[in-house]
């Protein structure tokens, strides 16, 4: 979407050639065809030997029961079809119940979509099929072979197997003429040991009249996936194994540290998504051609669980997919401040000066990181003691002005018996197990290690006691959890991770439940956090905050995830953008990317911009490999430290907006970053844009993802007015694209006409400082001179909210007039809570111009008061020179934000 003018070309090959050591050792990953399940399903055709037996066809009000047979194995399956009132239908494919194949756990989906069901009503059965219809959609079974075709108001969404590559691997005796693979499969020197044999799926999954499909994370690549046909690397289907993946290349279909089988896809008028509940390894095939895009889903064990999802856009979708995986848990607000992070900080007078650096550089941030160094010896939940004599005072410091602290803590635990997590754990059997039944040892920074076996409910509840101030010693409320390496990364272990065959609760093999592990330790510790709040805060408590690298459906409900070792090299900076895009739209949005690159060392420029895109992160955090060099932000001299400075303070500035967005994913699973498709569904040219985003839907953002550029070509979505976010200068009608010039200040940004943005203009240190300062409105008008925006409001610290304890405005601007009134929200508590803030400022952009200016005429329902304030010119924002705005102000309207009023705009 954009070039580079001069020398911008030459000097951005030469930056990707200097940094060329990095190394992802491809070679020590599997790809499909080394890997037994997915070379014997990928692309066979088995789907015309899977037949419906007519007479087994039972519709019983919500749900529909046949029998599946497998014609060549003379095997039958259990079909069951279910409509669900939440705006879904459930495809269950299993063997008999006593085979005892293995199903995701309840606890990882949230409860209470399972009983609210939909009437399914038939239309016609015969001897080839049965059309059904739930509310809109349309479902056709077909019998032989065994078909689903899945259609909305008459618009074709989804087939299943239309393409003849199901398959269901039933389990079966070991026989001596089984193929090589089925009981056994050995990978550099490591056997996996298979005792339940082959019992893979392929599930074929095509999208009629769709070009692009989007989702499945975590990969480096872009947000319209590839076909899986082409040239390499995207000959290689796309893999869904939670992998500690050692520098990682950016566009590239290899799976990453967290998985999320979820899909969609969109078209004019139609969106669709697709969520295989299953936590073993997947591989993903994309097909594209033909007016449709095939999939190919081949999982290795578990069973076959399908929803699907449609709506006439992305957002009924993501409401309709959150109802099952839940929601965002609503961070607190310090969480969305910056964060500094490093491998490591040292030592207490180390953490000492990069706090007072903030303060004497004038930069705002909130949170301070400590890695694996300040351990002793890599025994989390210890300290270094002689490097952190005294943790408890220097977390009561750094938080006397009102900052937090967080410290890592890994799955695996160090094998000594004088460190009391290993032996507690170990007296009490809470390990994962191997093979042979006794406790995994595998490799890891501390060397010989076990891994809790957090997939046991009662392990979670153990590990959640451990992060009570009295038992983690030299801890405090003021600090919070960093959970990494929980894919589980173990060195020694095949692909770096553990065996297959090694078993966890309930005699479950690792193999079925891979992919849970991470989720289920982000769990356990954000429990623990939980708890300590509730000893603090009896009353409230204290939400959690865990960062997690590895992650599955419903991770959302835990806490934040970020997306690992990146580099610091321009390629990493443009591709954080489809990958957190992606997150977003599976229901993941609160991510980030390691600001500066976690690999190499990051030059001004790559670090200014970095900073100026990450501003927009969900979850903001500067992070850095251990062997790199210093690089907090006023390391890169005056001006970089001022650029960068300008960047943190407009994260700090926006926060009131951000925290707004997250209330909505809160309450209705929205993504806060959002590709163009999902907020312009008819733009058919905008359906692969994965570089220009918007911020909620009222802003959008267009990153500087290459060195010494001068100007951007930037595309205007159609439909909307725009302006300039720096200076408040519109984009003239109908510009579909524009070259704009850009300098190191800042990164193109532009507020959508129609939209109300609140924010926070006074610098301060941190959150805690801003709690009590006023709100400026920016009030951005559309075509017809109307505008409208919210502002959620709460203690941004405990679950009082749950209870009411909120504030949630709406804002409208129509026929001249400015109102604030109460957001109101089915199936949340009315909000109760007052707060004495004020709104200082608003900036209208978009007003006609005037000869005369404008006066705003401000009444108070509350209050019932009148009284009228001339509007000025400019400036738009409290940091922004006053001659570069074409904004007008209402300076000192000191609105309550609590009271319903109103401000008319007259003529002056
Ligand atoms: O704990 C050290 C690092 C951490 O800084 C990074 O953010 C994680 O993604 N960790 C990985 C282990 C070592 C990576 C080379």
């Amino acid at each position: 979407m954009r070039r580079a003018i001069g020398l911008g070309v030459g000097l951005a090959l030469l930056g990707l050639l200097l940094p060329g050591s990095l190394a992802f050792k491809e070679n020590e990953f599997k790809k499909c065809a080394q890997t037994s399940f997915c070379s014997r399903n990928r692309n066979v055709q088995q789907g015309a030997n899977f037949e419906i037996v007519p007479a087994s066809v039972t519709l019983n009000t919500a749900t529909l029961t046949a029998t599946l047979m497998n014609k060549q194995a003379s095997k039958h399956l259990q079909l069951t079809l279910t409509a669900h009132a939440d705006g879904f239908v459930r495809l269950l494919i299993d063997e008999s119940p006593s085979v005892g194949r293995y199903q995701v756990p309840s606890d990882i989906l949230v409860s209470g979509w399972e009983t609210r069901k939909a009437a399914i009503k038939e239309q016609s059965r015969s001897a080839n099929g049965i059309v059904l219809t739930t509310g809109d959609t349309k479902l056709e079974l077909g019998y032989a072979p065994f078909t689903l075709a899945v259609s909305v108001k008459g618009v074709p969404a989804l087939q299943v197997n239309s393409r003849n590559l199901f398959n269901f691997e039933h389990r079966r005796p070991k026989q001596d003429s089984d193929p090589a693979g089925y009981w056994e499969e050995t990978w550099m020197g490591h056997t996996d040991s298979k005792p339940k044999g082959p019992e893979a799926m392929s599930l074929d999954l095509v999208f009629p009249g769709f070009a692009h499909v989007y989702g499945i994370p975590e990969r480096a690549t872009s947000l319209s996936l590839q076909a899986t046909n082409g040239n390499a690397p995207y000959g290689e289907p796309y893999r869904l194994y939670n992998l500690d993946v050692f520098e990682y290349l950016e566009d590239h279909p290899f799976g990453l540290y967290g998985s999320i089988p979820v899909m969609l896809a969109h078209k004019k008028g139609l969106t669709v998504g697709v969520y295989w509940n299953n936590a073993a390894e997947m591989f993903v095939d994309v097909v594209k051609g033909r007016g449709e895009v095939g999939t190919q889903w081949v999982a290795e064990s578990g069973v076959v669980d399908l929803f699907v999802f449609t709506g006439a856009t992305g957002p009924a979708v993501l409401a309709a997919y959150a109802k099952v995986a839940g929601t965002t848990a609503l961070p607190q607000l310090f969480s969305l401040g910056y964060h500094q992070c490093r491998w490591n900080y040292k030592d207490e007078a180390d953490v000492k000066a990069v706090d007072g650096g903030f303060d004497s550089h004038e930069i705002p941030y909130d949170v301070l990181w400590l890695d694996i160094e300040h351990t002793n010896g890599k025994r989390y939940l210890t300290w270094d003691s002689s490097l952190f004599p005294n943790p408890a005072a220097m977390q009561e410091d750094v938080a006397s002005r009102g900052r937090k602290m967080v410290t890592i803590v890994d799955p695996h635990v160090k094998r000594d018996s004088s460190y009391y997590i290993f032996s507690e754990a170990e007296s009490a059997g809470h390990y994962v197990k191997n093979k042979h039944g006794s406790d995994f040892d595998g490799w890891c920074w501390p060397g010989q290690s076990s891994y809790l076996d957090v997939t046991s409910p009662v392990v979670r509840e153990w590990w959640a006691q451990q992060f009570t101030t009295d038992k983690y010693q030299g801890s405090t409320r003021h600090l919070y959890i960093w959970n990494d390496m929980n894919e589980p990364s173990v060195f020694n272990g095949p692909e770096i991770t553990m065996q297959k065959d090694n078993l966890h609760y309930g005699n479950v093999e690792h193999r079925d439940n891979h992919n849970l592990f991470g989720i289920y330790y982000h769990m356990g510790t954000a429990d623990g956090l939980k708890l300590r709040g509730s000893q603090v805060d009896p009353e409230n408590g204290d939400r959690p905050f865990v960062l997690s690298r590895a992650f599955f459906s419903g991770t959302q409900r835990v806490g934040p995830i970020w997306t690992g070792d990146n580099a610091a090299q321009w390629s990493h900076l443009k591709v954080s953008v489809p990958m957190l895009l992606t997150l977003g739209l599976t229901g993941l949005p609160y991510s980030g990317a390691d600001v500066g690159g976690f690999f190499g060392n990051p030059d001004a420029e790559l670090m200014t911009r970095w900073y100026q895109l990450g501003i927009y992160y969900p979850f903001f955090r500067g992070h850095a490999h251990l062997e790199t060099q210093r690089r907090e932000p006023w390391l890169f001299g005056p001006d970089v430290t001022a650029r960068i400075r300008s960047a943190i303070r407009g994260r700090y500035a926006l926060l009131p907006h951000i925290y707004t967005l997250f209330r909505a994913a809160n309450t209705s699973g929205q993504p806060i970053l959002r590709p163009l498709w999902f907020e312009f569904p008819e733009q058919e040219d905008l359906y692969a844009e994965d570089q220009e985003f918007m911020v909620g839907s009222s802003m959008l953002v267009v990153p500087v993802t290459a060195p010494s550029i001068f100007t951007v070509d930037v595309t205007f979505p159609q439909g909307a007015r725009w302006y300039d976010a720096a200076t408040g200068a519109p984009v003239p009608p109908k510009t579909k694209t524009q070259r704009v010039e850009v300098s190191l200040n800042g990164i193109p940004v532009y507020y959508r006409g129609g939209s109300v943005v609140p924010r926070r203009e006074r610098p301060r240190r941190s959150t805690a400082a801003q709690l009590a300062d006023p709100y400026t409105l920016v009030v951005a008008l559309d075509d017809k001179g109307e505008a409208e925006g919210q502002l959620y409001v709460d203690d941004g610290r405990s679950f009082a909210f749950q209870r009411g304890l909120y504030l949630h405005r709406d804002f409208k601007f129509a026929a001249n007039k400015l109102t604030s009134s109460k957001h109101v929200e089915a199936g949340v508590p009315d909000g109760t809570l007052t707060v004495p803030t004020t709104i200082e400022r608003v900036v209208f952009l978009g007003l006609p111009p005037s000869k005369k200016g404008y006066k705003a005429v401000i009444s108070d329902g509350a209050s019932g008061s009148k009284h009228t304030i001339a509007l000025e010119a400019g400036p738009l924002s409290l940091a922004t020179a006053p001659e570069s705005t074409q904004a007008q102000v209402l300076r000192k309207p000191d609105l309550p934000v609590s009271h319903d009023w109103t401000v008319e705009i007259v003529q002056a």
